[in-house]
């Protein structure tokens, strides 16, 4: 069983085998234990925050079963930021551009790569991604390396899903994430911020994590353009931008991919990215965040958590002094 620290930091159990009603069960004894019984504060975790779903719509429905052992017990934020607020440099390096420009991504038809240090090289069409594994919800906290924060209702499946189909050779240490890089439908790939295409990468065991989700919808819908259609990675322990959108090539690999970051700041970004309050970034203090929808004058920063609060991970760096490996 994963247990999930919450950010009151009350354990919350939950088994994957539980039903519905244990699990709201089980959330009503949470709220009643934390002193927030009231109806208000009861159906708002209860339902899992359907409200922040209100402006959804526009894009086709993906519906997934909430998986809670594996969804955070914080408030959703609105669709509507989620959508106009977002990093995709392929589209421009305005917070805003993403939503204005990623009109023009084509993303059907659309093909996945899976290739290298692996038995089964393939390539999946997007029925054939959607089909490889049960669809989950799953709601992620997802922290930027930049100093904020949103809660995103994700729909996709462990990345281990798909590595046991394509079953990596005993020489695949390493995943490499390549996203598309087309100039006719990115206006922003030719820019000289980053490397094209972006790349990024995890170590096997990372990638083998269940949190690790490979992802195909958000807000019960496919994907947004801006945010990553029609598949991505989602890694909720690590700054957000190791989390490739708009991907179709997987790499499996014998040595650390050379990550679009990595090679654009080296000192600033490093291969493992793991949220940790207590590595500054040389530029900025990492020991807080804001949680977009909470701005304004008398919005509290929340304290940022080592793992961005998913403390099931730490056993993948046993060992490791965190300080060095950024
Ligand atoms: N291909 C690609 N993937 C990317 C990025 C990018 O610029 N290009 N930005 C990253 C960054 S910095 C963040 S914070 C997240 C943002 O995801 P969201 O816009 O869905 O919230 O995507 C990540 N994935
Ligand atoms: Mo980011």
């Amino acid at each position: 069983m994963l247990i999930q620290r919450s950010p009151n930091g009350i354990d919350l159990p939950f088994s994957s085998e539980i039903t519905p009603r244990e699990v709201f069960e089980s959330r009503r004894r949470f709220i009643q234990h934390i002193g927030a019984g009231s109806i208000a504060g009861a159906s708002l975790l209860a339902m899992a925050g359907r409200e922040a779903f209100a402006q959804n719509g526009a894009n086709p429905k993906l519906p997934a079963r909430l998986n809670p052992a594996y969804s955070s017990m914080d408030k959703p934020s609105a669709y509507k930021d989620a959508t106009t607020y977002n990093n995709f440099y392929e589209f421009g390096t305005d917070k805003a551009d993403p939503a204005h420009n990623a009109g023009t991504l084509k993303t059907r038809p659309w093909t996945v790569t899976i290739e290298g240090e692996v038995k089964k090289p393939m390539t999946l069409d997007l029925d054939a991604l959607l089909k490889l594994a049960p669809l989950e919800e799953r709601i992620y906290r997802l922290r930027c390396v930049e100093g904020w924060s949103m809660v995103i209702p994700w729909v996709g499946y462990s990345f281990s899903e798909l590595i046991k189909k394509v079953e990596p050779t005993g020489n695949a240490k390493y995943v490499e994430f390549v996203s598309l890089a087309d100039k006719k439908q990115m206006p922003g790939v030719g820019s000289r911020v980053l490397t094209w295409p972006y790349v990024e990468g995890l170590r096997i065991d990372e990638a083998n994590h269940p949190l690790a989700l490979l992802t195909l919808g958000m807000y019960g819908e496919t994907l947004p353009n801006q945010n990553g259609a029609p598949v991505r990675m989602v890694l909720p322990w690590k700054y957000g931008f190791k989390s490739a959108k708009s991907i179709v090539k997987i790499r499996f690999v014998k040595e650390p991919p050379r990550t679009a970051w990595n090679v654009s700041a080296p000192s600033e970004y490093g291969f493992y990215s793991n949220v940790n309050p207590e590595v500054d970034h040389p530029r900025w203090s990492q020991a807080s965040e804001r949680r977009i929808g909470e701005d304004g004058f008398l919005a509290r920063k929340r304290k940022t958590l080592m793992f961005n609060g998913y403390n099931d991970v730490a056993s993948l760096y046993a060992g490791m002094d965190l300080k060095k490996f950024f």
